[in-house]
């Protein structure tokens, strides 16, 4: 599928094993399927399962909960509800608006409203079917306009405002106003929702399951039994996938498994089917737009009137951070001088609406996007120059590179990175050769864009950029290392792992990262807003560091010489112009009693965020990348394919090329999928009626472009990142926009003015149809 990468390793390294395109450390077991999950560990005797009962109504008090039906039938053997917390009901990261298991009100059509125990699986889940329940239905609101409308907010509405925007405004020479939209999307991580709760001496409960975050984990199952956080330990081996959507909703399973275990006192696994699974959980928040924009003819942004409006759906889950990092997103890459952006995180009666990768950041920077493409068309120019024409000013650029929310950005490569591309995906010559093709053919056009992405990196809560770790080297020379984050495929175990061998100059074979416990590293943050290898790399970083400057230390007094001139390379101890091994040099330590285990820690310098002036620093660098995309679209029923698509990403100093590649690939293809084929549908009772893969559609290999190029730009961090590498888990997922714009572009050929196709995402066959019916009829 993919071709070239330069997978050439780091110079200036001098031992090599971070940088280096090692395999993902569990490929072996992945491919073999011996890689285990939380459904494949061996169930403790005595094991039950648990399922959910479900809310049929979107808005309602409950009225009676007849749970006889669900209590006779066979193989069952309790059911839960809200009144059998013995602590607190609830599981709201931030806010306390998000119960486990809803009492008196349901907020949304699907809400888990009791927990039913039985023997197995299959007799939990028909169990929960069978509830008698009354309801005294409320109105329900189910769309984020009309949640606008009538003021109804999960949180205080949000605005940030730069220099004289109405002033602005009026002067400038042209004008664009309107309004826009794009979708959710669905998480889809391919191992759903799950967690086996095992009690544990006294009161103690030993919880496994799928989740971003296992120190949230402990904290909610703890306050919902009133325990203290120390009777409560939280594993995770890996996850297959979480994407979000297991960053904060892990919790409401968790809670559930941990809720029944308790009261049995024996094991309970709680595994959400697909259905289940989607009509309970949040997704990505769908975003309303309203914009006001003045420019000039060359395409120049003078100023920008932005409304955003996230469907939060019932509670805040982590829709306030969402909505932040939206607003510190819509400049995209683009300089904007004189700004007034609105965010509002409306309150629906559907699903708690949660991080899913690109947090908020993919809808604030596509609006700017979509607003430089109606300019382009508006203006005749090509959309590349008017991109160009408004990109932040180099870094030496005075005046043209502070953000409107007042961080300077000092890293700026896009201008170089986007000539690159321009130039190695032969964008001019195909955009010719586009057009020609498009004029002599009337059924199939083509299309082409490139969107250029700037991602800043760190959590937009300052605090939680922080990170532990532990290093244990053992006596036979090999290394265990225990980190705060956590494995979702993304390959973070692999990338913590090359930055201890590097640091102890032993080959990556030796290391091994064992599964995330808070038992091991206490009060960690999610794995989550791309910062995995930066904050837990450095953790652990710091704490084979300690071990090395001990050994250090030894061999110096064993050989003579200074102790920072003893170097460890490739399981070799050179000092003084001797040598020996690693694992003698540790034997000797070990009977001179020096320590061979450390922990570390990490806090990322120099963040902070004032969130009333929505002012400050919050990202500690930003990444780039840009994407050419070409499609061909049917214009008589509205398929397309995505012929082409060139990438060149800035991964920093990649610690590991081909895990790097990998990630730009699937987070390009998922990003493709919620612009174009993933689309939600509620119904007007406000059901999911999509919530299985039967009428939502992800992505398949088959819509991987044939010709798929991604390269890394050749770059190193200005910040102190570890090994100088950028973060590379979310930021991909905004350049499919490409994708989006070129098929906007194949559908305006269809008219022989440049008018702008009414398209919002996501851009479904039908919606392509629609768009080009419209060119059709208003020509
Ligand atoms: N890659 C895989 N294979 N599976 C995932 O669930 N999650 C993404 C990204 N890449 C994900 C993934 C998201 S949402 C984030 S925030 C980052 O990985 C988290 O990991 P990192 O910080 O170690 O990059
Ligand atoms: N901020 C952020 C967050 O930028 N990304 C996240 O994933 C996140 N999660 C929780 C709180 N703030
Ligand atoms: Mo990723 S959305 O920050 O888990």
């Amino acid at each position: 599928m993919s071709q070239t990468s330069n997978l050439s390793p780091t110079t200036e390294l001098e031992w090599t094993e971070a940088g280096r395109p090692h395999p993902h450390e569990s490929a072996v077991l992945h491919v073999c399927g011996n890689a285990n999950y939380t459904d494949d560990l061996p169930e403790l005797q005595g094991t039950l399962h648990a399922a959910l009962g479900l809310s049929a109504q979107a808005h309602a008090v409950i009225g009676n909960m007849n749970l006889e039906r669900v209590r006779q039938v066979p193989g069952v053997v309790a059911v839960f509800t809200a009144a059998d917390f013995p602590g607190d009901n609830q599981c709201g990261p931030i806010i306390r608006d998000d119960p486990i298991l809803a009492a008196e009100k349901v907020h949304y059509a699907g809400q888990p409203l009791f927990a039913v125990v039985a023997q197995t699986h299959e007799q939990a889940r028909r169990a929960a079917r069978l509830a008698d329940i009354t309801y005294h239905p409320l109105p329900a609101v189910l769309h984020a306009r009309e949640a606008d409308a009538a003021g109804s907010y999960v949180l205080p509405p949000m605005h940030l405002q730069r220099g004289n925007p109405e002033t602005a405004l009026e002067q400038a020479p042209l004008r664009l106003r309107g309004q826009w939209q794009v979708g959710g999307q669905e998480q889809f991580y391919l191992e759903g929702q799950i967690a086996y709760a095992i009690p544990a001496e006294g009161e103690g409960m030993h919880v496994v399951c799928s989740t971003q975050h296992p120190s949230e984990m402990q904290h909610v199952i703890a306050r919902a039994l009133g325990l203290a956080s120390h009777a409560v330990r939280v594993e995770c081996r890996r996850m297959g996938g979480g994407f979000g959507g297991k960053e904060s909703q892990s919790a409401l399973w968790a809670g559930v498994a941990t809720l029944c275990a308790h009261h049995l006192r024996r094991p309970v696994k709680l595994r959400a089917d697909r259905d289940d699974d989607m009509l309970v959980t949040g997704k990505r928040h769908d975003f309303h737009y309203d914009y006001d924009i003045g420019f000039n003819a060359d395409g120049r942004i003078l100023a920008a009137r932005i409304g955003m409006i996230a469907r939060a759906g019932f509670s805040a889950d982590l829709s306030g951070p969402v909505a932040t990092r939206a607003v510190c997103h819509v400049d995209n890459a683009y300089y904007l001088s004189d700004v007034d952006i609105r965010a509002v995180c409306a309150r629906t009666n559907t699903q708690s609406n949660t991080a899913f990768r690109g947090f908020g950041g993919p809808q604030g920077a596509i609006l700017i996007e979509y607003v430089i493409d109606e300019i382009a068309r508006q203006l005749d120019m090509d959309p590349l120059d008017v991109r160009t024409h408004n990109f932040y000013g180099r870094n030496d650029d005075e005046g043209r590179n502070i953000t409107h929310y007042g961080q300077k950005v000092a890293d700026n490569v896009i201008h170089e990175l986007v000539a690159e591309l321009e130039s190695s995906s032969d964008y001019r010559q195909r955009r010719t050769a586009i057009a020609a093709f498009n004029a002599t053919s009337p059924v199939l056009k083509k299309g082409l864009a490139l969107t250029p992405h700037k991602f800043g990196i760190a959590f937009n809560v300052t605090h939680l950029n922080q990170a532990g770790a532990l290093v244990h080297v053992y006596l036979d020379g090999s290394v265990s290392v225990n980190h705060g984050g956590t494995e979702m495929g993304q390959g973070l175990h692999t990338k913590v792992a090359q930055v201890v061998a590097h640091e102890l100059g032993i080959p990556l074979s030796a290391v091994r990262v064992s599964a995330t416990d808070t038992d091991k590293i206490a009060n960690t943050s999610a794995t989550a807003a791309s910062t995995g290898a930066d904050l837990n790399g450095k953790a652990a970083q710091d704490a084979a560091r300690q071990i090395r400057q001990k050994l250090a230390q030894l061999a110096a007094s064993r050989f003579g010489g200074m102790p920072d001139q003893v170097r460890f390379h490739a399981g070799t101890v050179v000092c003084n112009e001797q040598r020996c091994s690693f694992l003698e040099l540790i034997q000797h330590a070990y009977l001179a009693r020096v320590q061979l285990w450390s922990d570390g820690f990490y806090a990322t310098p120099d963040l902070h965020w004032n969130g009333n002036t929505m002012t400050g620093h919050p990202f500690s660098y930003y990444a780039y990348g840009a994407a050419v995309s070409e499609v061909i679209v049917d214009t008589l029923t509205g398929e397309w394919k995505l012929l082409r698509a060139d990438i060149l990403y800035d991964a920093g100093q990649s610690l590991n090329p081909a895990i790097d590649q990998g990630q730009i690939e699937g987070a390009f293809i998922q990003g493709m999928g919620w612009l174009t084929t993933e689309e939600l549908v509620w119904n007007s009772q406000g059901k999911l009626t999509t919530h299985a893969p039967s009428t939502y559609k992800i992505p398949a290999i088959s819509d991987c472009p044939a010709d798929f190029r991604v390269k890394l730009f050749a770059n190193r961090n200005v910040t102190d990142s570890i090994h100088r590498s950028k973060a590379v888990g979310e930021p991909p997922l905004l350049l499919p926009f490409s994708v989006f714009f070129a098929i906007r572009d194949a559908i305006a050929s269809v008219s022989v003015h440049r008018r702008s196709p009414p398209l919002t995402a996501p851009a479904t066959a039908e919606s392509i149809l629609r768009a080009i019916h419209a060119m059709h009829t208003s020509e």
